[in-house]
Order: C-alpha cells, then structure tokens, then sequence
C-alpha cells in the first residue's frame, strides 16, 4: 500500500474517525474464554492504518456476545495487538431498535431500492423512525468522541446515510465523507421511497461522497436534481445546497492484490489447493468452477443454476466433464427474503442434480457455510473458472480476488451488472438473465484454450495489481485532503489503470464559507 503513509501525512493531524455499522473486530465467548475475532475485511486492512497513524477512533455498533463486558463506560476498547493499536467504540442499539435499523430498513429497504434485482423494497414507517434512531445514536457517539475537533469522520455504506447531516449540524469543524458501497440506482427507481428527499439531504451532509463507479455518481447528481431545490454542478461534480457543497466522485474499491496473492501461492496453500482441485475435479478429469459470495438474491445464484441446467441441455457433451461448487455464505439469516431465498436455492440444486447425476458424477456441490478466508483463496487456486452472476453489484470484490489468487490458466466468467465490469473487460461478460446466453457462455469459457486463459489472466492481473485497495484509500485521502485547498477544479492526476478503473476526481476542492478554516 505504497503512498499511504504519505497520504496520511497530508491530513494534518486531523484525527481520522472511521463509522460503519459493522466492527472491525468482535468479542466473542467460546466457552469461557472471550476472543478477539477480527472478520477479513478489505475495508478494514484498509482504513486500519490511518486510523491508527493518527491516534483515531473506529466508531461501529457491537456484534459480539461479549463486546459489552470488554469495553469502558464510554463503550471503549483498544484494538487488539500485535501491530494496530486504536481505539474502537461500540454503539450498543437496543435489540428491537436494531432489528428495525438493520434486518428492517437497510436490509429489507434500502438493499433492494438500490440494487435493481425485481425485490420489491418493503417501506415501513417503523422501520424508517428506527432507522433515524439509530443513525442518531452514531451521530451522538461521533459528537462524543471529537467535540470540535477538526477531524477527519469516514462513514460507510448505506446503514448510515442521514448520519452526514446530523454530523454537519453538531460538528461544523470536521471534514465528512462517506463511501456509498452499493450502486446508486436511477432517479426513477429511486424515487418509490417515501422519505427520499430525507436521505437524500442526510448524504449531502457530506464534504464528499464517494461511489464505486461514475455511473452511480451520474445516477446520485440525476436523482438530486430532480428532487431538491438545489444546484447541481455537472461541469465539477457536486451538489450546492444553501452554503454547503458536496462533492461527488468515483473510487473504485479493489483487493490487497499483493497480500492475496502471496498468501495463496505458499507452498501449504498451494498444496491445500492441489488436494481440493483433484477431490472435485475426478483427478483432473472434470474442470472445476466455483462461485463464491454471500447468500443473496442480489448475487444471481438461482439464475446462475438455471444456466448450468441449460448447459447440460444446450451443450450435453459437458455432462461428467465438469463439476460446480458454489460457496454461498448464509447472510442476513434474519431478513425473511433471505431464508426464503436460501430454500429456493436448495430446491434448484438438488433439481438440477436429481436430472444429471450419473455413476457417481455430481454436477453441483452447495457449500452453504462461512468458509476461512485462506480457505477461500485456496478454492481460487484450485478452481479451472469462477463465475460472478450478480444480478446488480456496486464493485464485487470476489473477482477481483479471484485474479489475484487463481491459476495463471484460469478463466472468469463476470456478469456485466457488477461495477467490477467496467475494469475487468478480460473476464467473459454474462447476462444472468439471458439463460441460454450464459449457458453458452459457460460453454465457451470451458472450451476456451490454455494459451488464450493465460492471455486473458496475464492482462486481469495486471490491472488488479495496478488499482488495488491501497491506491482506493489513497485517492479518498487525497479527495478530503483537495477539499481543504481553495482551489476550484483541480483534475488529479490519476493513478488508475484504464479510464473504467480511474477514481473520477474532478469536483475536488471549494471552501464551505460557513465554516472556519480548519488548519
Ligand atoms: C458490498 C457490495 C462491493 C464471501 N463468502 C465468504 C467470504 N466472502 C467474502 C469474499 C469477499 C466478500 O466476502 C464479498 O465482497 P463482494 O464485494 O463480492 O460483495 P458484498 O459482500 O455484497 O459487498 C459490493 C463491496 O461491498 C465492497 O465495497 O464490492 O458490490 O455489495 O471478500 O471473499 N469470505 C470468507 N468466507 C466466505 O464464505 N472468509
């Protein structure tokens, strides 16, 4: 993550405050003992080093059975060692108000009104009161924790998008920025949500705000002119509102390409791969395709079934020549849809099966558990193919790791309603809709020779190598950072690797007159 540190000097002092409804790490009971479990996260290997480079604080809501017994009365405890030390403070929701904060309006409501997936959000006034609660409940924990300091507050996704305006008003000396992590859908899909222009005035609390792709930025600019009484500046990409202005620009999200990619090619790793690879793949008979995500209808997992039934159908030949492990980690069990979705996979897999399997050939193996994240780079090492079918997704990190940690003679087949679409034009692009399209697809992927795989994969790395998690929080620190300069307009010079992968930075910098400089 070379040029981080430089970054980071850059802030000045500003302490660097990170809030996210999930913790970079939980305390949990295993018996009688309490552990430290620190979930993988992209995010967190990410922001970690700034947090801590500037003695910040990471501000998120507990999880852990038990987070409450470990921190102070302020709900503070410092991040475990060895080798980061900040302080991280828990925001304990009672259960109710979480349940409607989180399974209610951002799991059953925003998730869907912003992913175009036909689920129809769910909009309950109940759901939308708790919602507010509970983004004040941060608010109060932020205000808490800098006073009028003028920090640096980092928000993330779309469990907290009124969380900006309400940091504006108690705290006018920091700088906000959020990082929309799902798409941002068009005005006409957005504008079924009653409390629209709510949410819309909560995220324009923002200094800056930051989506994945351009596009999504386009989708947010549209959605705001045609809502609010504001002026909304095209020419730099941001959003007047009153004497506040917002700016808006793409980041691209990626992986630790470098710490992927080492861990997956030590020998114990690469052994680990070997053995699954000759478990699934009949002793190099059969090619080997996974798929790995959360269990989501968002991901395209039923469409993904029904194209590898059609292949059967279109393509017989394939039949005992290639096996399908999908690795769907079960996800948001207390949302309804998603327990409903999760049968109706089941359903599909064993129908599928039930028409092929044939002398001791399985076509599909659902691994429906939480897999160790090594674990998963190594069934990227093993695997012939990955397929990504998202039916709608802001970046998806999956195929991104899977070309830092697959074979050199691998191939990716990737839905083209990912964000991670726009960059990784190697990959074989499928509509997750059109089945016989993606059957064919499928077809193709597997026919495709050795020398073309490697091509293909030679010019992926590159370009996942080049624009990788540490060039994304570079470019959002540099954003905050232009946002201080008096300077209107200043095109950064952009470290990304094809105009689809660039961080889109033109709304860099204007004082907000109503606020004191900050130095
Ligand atoms: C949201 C946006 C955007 C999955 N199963 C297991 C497991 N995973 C890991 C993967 C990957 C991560 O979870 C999934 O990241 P994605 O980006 O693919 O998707 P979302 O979870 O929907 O993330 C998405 C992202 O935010 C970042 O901005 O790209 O568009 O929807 O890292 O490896 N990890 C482990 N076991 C599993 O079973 N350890």
């Amino acid at each position: 993550m070379d040029g981080l540190l430089q970054e980071i000097t850059s802030l000045e002092g500003r302490r660097f405050v990170v809030v996210s409804n999930r913790q970079p790490y939980a305390h949990v009971r295993h018996g009688g003992q309490v552990r430290a479990e620190k979930p993988p996260s992209g995010l967190t290997l990410a922001l970690e080093p700034i947090v801590q480079a500037t003695r910040g604080t990471w501000i998120a809501a507990s999880s852990g059975d038990a987070d409450a017994e470990t921190v102070d009365r302020a709900g503070r405890v410092m991040a475990p060692p060895p080798g980061v030390e900040y302080t991280l403070r828990r925001i304990f929701l009672p259960p109710r108000l979480q349940q409607d904060f989180y399974t209610g309006f951002a799991n059953s409501t925003l998730w869907p009104l912003c992913h175009i997936a036909y689920h129809q959000p769910r909009f309950e006034e109940r759901w939308w009161k708790a919602y507010l609660q509970a983004n004040q409940a941060f608010a109060d924990a932020v205000a808490d924790e800098i006073g009028g300091d003028p920090a640096v507050v980092f928000v993330q996704d779309f469990h907290l998008a009124v969380l900006p305006q309400l940091l504006r008003e108690r705290c006018p000396q920091a700088i906000i920025a959020q990082f929309w992590h799902i798409p941002w859908p068009n005005p006409e899909a957005f504008r079924i949500c009653p409390w629209r222009k709510e949410i819309l005035r909560g995220m324009l609390g923002n200094d800056l705000l930051g989506f994945h792709l351009p596009y999504h930025c386009m989708n947010f600019l549209e959605t705001v002119d045609r809502e609010l009484q504001v002026r909304v500046d095209r020419e730099s990409s941001a959003v007047v509102l009153g004497r506040s202005r917002t700016s808006v620009a793409a980041f691209p999200m990626s992986v630790d390409y470098h710490h992927i990619q080492t861990a997956s090619g030590l020998p114990q790793a690469r052994a680990e791969a070997a053995r699954l690879r000759a478990e699934h793949s009949g002793g190099g008979q059969r090619q080997l395709v996974i798929s790995v995500e959360r269990l989501d209808y968002s991901k395209g997992i039923r469409e993904r079934l029904e194209a590898i039934q059609r292949l059967f159908e279109r393509h017989p030949q394939w039949k005992n020549k290639v096996v399908f492990v999908h690795i769907a980690t079960p996800s948001r069990t207390t949302v309804r849809a998603y327990r409903d979705y999760a049968q109706t996979v089941d359903r599909t897999v064993a129908r599928v099966n039930a028409l092929y399997t044939h002398s001791g050939w399985i076509p599909i193996r659902a691994l429906h558990i939480y897999v160790e994240p090594e674990k998963v780079w190594n069934w990227y090492q093993a695997a012939d193919a990955l397929i990504v079918s998202s039916l709608h997704d802001g970046m998806n990190l999956v195929a991104k790791e899977f070309v830092a940690a697959g074979r050199d003679d691998a191939v990716m087949l990737l839905s083209e309603f990912t964000g991670a679409a726009r960059a990784l034009k190697e990959a074989v692009p499928i509509n997750p809709y059109a089945t016989d399209a993606f059957a064919d697809a499928i077809a193709h992927a597997l026919a495709m020779s050795g020398d073309e795989r490697r091509d293909r994969m030679r010019r992926l790395r590159w370009r996942v190598e080049h624009y990788d998690i540490g060039v994304w929080a570079r470019e959002i620190l540099r954003a905050i950072r232009q946002r201080e300069f008096d300077v209107q307009d200043i095109a950064l010079p952009v470290a990304g690797v094809h105009a689809g992968s660039q961080p889109r930075l033109a709304a860099a910098a204007a004082p907000r007159p109503a606020r004191a400089r900050r130095h």
